[in-house]
């Protein structure tokens, strides 16, 4: 099978530098070789590790609250260019990050490819300890990984360019096709959103409640079969514990195993379409780097998962 990578070092959408050596890192670990010859995929695209620096601009001051808003649009539009050249010839596609702003681009790029090849809407599933759907108005940091789902599913928007006024309705996601797993740290306007929009969400909570098995037949069941599923992993929806190495660590998070299963059920469905790994940050490593080294190690494992690894 054909597998497209993006590799994106950037990191504006949130404040910590270090995100942006993510995507070296996980390939100098061997992450490609083995999806080559372990996993038997053909790797297209990107042995470069892009930083965009041509696309952020020297002064980039705030609007409507959001930080660095031009550099984040410039960078996640081309990113969606990139998924979308690799999606519309029936590529998987992986997308190694940088922060979480970068699914505007990846999902983005991959709704419009798949509404083009299939004529079918894409399904999300986000897994993360944080929910990611502020409005620039309900965001209390600023951050704009603090706000993707909130433009790609049209709660927020803007028409100029420049803030993301690219973002035209066939790379939009629609509300009833996103499901969250492992959620544990919301802030109140999020859940207020989250509420008012009848969103599918399981939080650590729900795993507790009904275990993982569970909880992934009810969200495969949510989204129906079928449905081609782009899946967005944030590594800090992993418990500290195996992945400390991320910019908002937040304790009580899912086992190594638990977010390794989520990877292996989606998997299983046959319908994956892209996969985004974000906020390994291997600089935050405090006080020493076996955190980096086992973050990383979480990445990979938990790409190699989404791409079949564990089949027998
Ligand atoms: C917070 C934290 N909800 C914000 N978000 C994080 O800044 O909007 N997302 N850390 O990954
Ligand atoms: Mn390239
Ligand atoms: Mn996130
Ligand atoms: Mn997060």
């Amino acid at each position: 099978r054909d597998l497209g990578i993006v590799a994106v070092g950037f990191s504006g959408g949130q404040c910590k530098p270090g995100v942006d050596a993510a995507p070296s890192a996980l390939i100098e670990s061997g992450l490609l070789t083995q999806l080559r010859e372990e996993l038997g995929y053909r790797l297209h695209g990107d042995d470069e590790v892009h930083l965009y620096t041509d696309l952020v601009p020297k002064e980039d001051p705030p609007h409507r609250n959001m930080k660095n808003p031009r550099a984040v649009s410039n960078v996640t539009k081309r990113i969606a260019e990139q998924v979308h050249s690799h999606a519309k010839e029936g590529r998987l596609v992986l997308t190694l990050g940088g922060d979480h702003s970068i699914a505007i681009g990846t999902i983005a790029g991959s709704a419009k490819a798949i509404k083009e090849r299939l004529g079918r809407e894409i399904a999300v599933i986000w897994v993360d300890a944080h929910a990611d759907i502020n409005t620039p108005e309900t965001s209390g940091s600023g951050n704009i990984h603090g706000m993707p789902v909130s433009f790609l599913t049209g709660l927020a928007s803007e028409d100029k360019e420049e803030f993301f006024g690219w973002l035209k309705p066939d790379h939009l996601l629609s509300v009833k096709k996103l499901v969250y797993i492992g959620l544990r740290d919301v802030d109140p306007g999020e859940k207020r959103i989250l509420r008012e929009n009848g969103i599918k969400a399981f939080s650590m909570h729900d795993i507790d409640k009904h275990g993982i098995g569970r909880v992934m037949e009810m969200a495969l069941g949510h989204i129906g079969n079928d449905t081609p599923i782009h899946l967005s992993f944030d590594v800090d929806a992993l418990d500290p514990m195996w992945a400390p190495s991320t910019g908002t660590p937040v304790r009580g998070g899912l086992t190594l195993r638990e977010g390794d299963f989520i990877c292996e059920c989606v998997h299983e469905t046959g319908s994956l379409v892209a996969v985004d790994l974000v906020e390994v940050n291997p600089t935050l490593a405090a006080p020493n780097d076996v955190g980096a080294h086992e973050t990383v190690r979480a990445g990979c494992s938990l790409v190699r998962c989404a791409l079949g690894e564990s089949l027998l």
